[in-house]
């Protein structure tokens, strides 16, 4: 039987479409996800998993998934072991620090012994860590930009784009703590066939990022 590579993609979010649309550039036919675990490509060697985000990293370590697309930030948070393939050049943003607009804030010491909350806990402790602050870190699963004016927290820490959600609830950015794109991850006990194929798959993905410069 001919070997094939599983890839997970997020199943629905801020990474589908990018992710689907990827490998249709690549020449793989991806038949629509929704509501599907799994599907074929029909024209390469691909079985595509469809998962959350933040369940990718674990799947590929476990070798559930051959590889992944994922964001950074959930990568680095979820401290897997995996190895970073490629980088993508989508789902871009950037993981940061903001604080209420009218606070007086000189300097990463205002964070010292504040509460922060955020659902980066792992990203945060070490980036306070490096500058030598010790917050208290409160981890929240969702809503984090809320937080400050329902003085549940003083600062927090969540992804930013545009910045129109910070700038909808009165915060601004005052620290970056991590940059953030989509990459392409894969297991680190792939066997020589499964490499190869990664291989073409990353030759294919490499000519459509320069099709696109
Ligand atoms: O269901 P599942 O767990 O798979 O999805 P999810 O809800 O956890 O993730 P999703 O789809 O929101 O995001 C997937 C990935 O997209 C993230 O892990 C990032 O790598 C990337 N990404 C890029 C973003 C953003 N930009 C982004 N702006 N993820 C989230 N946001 C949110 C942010 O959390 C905040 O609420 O958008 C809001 C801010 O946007 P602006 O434009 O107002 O600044
Ligand atoms: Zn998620």
């Amino acid at each position: 039987m001919q070997q094939k590579l599983k890839i997970a993609i997020q199943k629905s979010g801020r990474l589908y479409e990018d992710s689907v649309k990827l490998l249709k550039d690549c020449g793989i036919d991806v038949k629509n996800g929704i509501n599907k675990l799994k599907t074929e490509a029909e024209n390469f060697p691909l079985e595509i998993y469809f998962l959350r985000d933040d369940d990718i990293p674990q799947y590929v370590e476990d070798a559930v998934a051959d590889i992944g697309i994922v964001g950074e930030n959930v990568l680095y948070e979820k401290k897997k072991a995996v190895t970073v393939v490629e980088e993508l050049g989508f789902g871009k943003c950037r993981l940061s620090i903001a604080v209420k607009r009218n606070e007086d804030y000189p300097g990463v010491e205002f964070l010292q012994g504040k509460r922060i909350a955020t659902t980066y806990p792992v990203l945060v402790e070490r980036f306070l860590q490096e500058k030598g602050i010790r917050s208290d870190i409160h981890e929240i699963s969702g809503s984090v930009e809320i937080a400050p004016g329902i003085g549940l927290a003083d600062a927090i820490v969540d992804l930013v784009s545009s910045g129109s959600t910070l700038f909808m609830n009165g915060l601004k950015e005052v620290e970056t703590v991590l940059k953030s794109q989509a990459v392409l991850i894969r297991n680190n006990q792939l066997n020589d066939e499964q490499l190869k194929l990664l291989d073409r798959l990353i030759f294919r993905i490499r000519a459509v990022k320069k099709a696109k410069n």
